[in-house]
């Protein structure tokens, strides 16, 4: 991964368009039907080209319970900023009737943003790299077939021991 060089304000618009990283996970219901309900949500999003979709992953759960997840990993090409894409992102979430009973249950659809051109943002509702990306092989793996700059083979080497295998094409 690249080292930042710039803290951004989460609420900030951006100076011009950016490449962004959204992951993707679900494993309750049709987890399947979620993911690409969410992708056709993403591409439908304003000021926002889809410019990258890995394969679906299916994967272990990793600090969670329940039945095994699907995972993607799609590249925008986006001028919102931050705050603004995050704010479509939950509205994706919500409008697939995602419930949040406690933190890492097993969710209809979660949509994080792993990373947002070269920013580093410490908001209290925004942290960007998502902290938890470089511990998890469900998002290293697809982000590194759709971005192999943004993933050093370290970094995949770090979460080997995590069980993901490709279940096919996505979108
Ligand atoms: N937030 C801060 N930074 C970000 C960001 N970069 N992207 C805030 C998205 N949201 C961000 O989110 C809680 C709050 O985090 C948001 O309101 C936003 O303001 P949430 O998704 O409701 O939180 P959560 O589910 O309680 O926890 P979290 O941390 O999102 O869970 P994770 O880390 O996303 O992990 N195993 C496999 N195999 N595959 C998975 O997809 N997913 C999880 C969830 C656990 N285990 C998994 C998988
Ligand atoms: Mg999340």
């Amino acid at each position: 991964m690249k080292v930042t060089k710039e803290a951004v304000a989460a609420d900030q618009p951006p100076r011009e368009a950016v490449q962004a990283y959204v992951g993707m996970g679900a494993n309750l219901g049709d987890a399947a039907a979620a993911l690409q309900k969410a992708l056709t949500a993403l591409r439908a999003l304003p000021l926002t080209q889809v410019t990258a979709v890995s394969s679906l992953y299916g994967s272990a759960p990793v600090d969670a319970s329940g039945p095994d997840y699907l995972n993607a990993v799609v590249a925008l090409h986006t001028a919102l900023g931050p705050m603004a894409l995050l704010d479509h992102l939950q509205s994706i979430e919500l409008d697939l009737g995602r419930e949040r009973p406690y933190r890492n249950a097993p969710r209809t659809l979660d949509l994080d943003l792993l990373r947002y051109g070269e920013a580093t943002i410490n908001s209290p509702t925004l942290t960007v790299p998502h902290p938890r990306m470089y511990e998890r092989a469900f998002v290293l793996q697809p982000l590194f077939e759709v971005a192999p700059h943004q993933v050093t083979p370290e970094a995949l080497n770090a979460v080997a021991g995590q069980r993901i295998q490709k279940n096919g094409p996505f979108g």
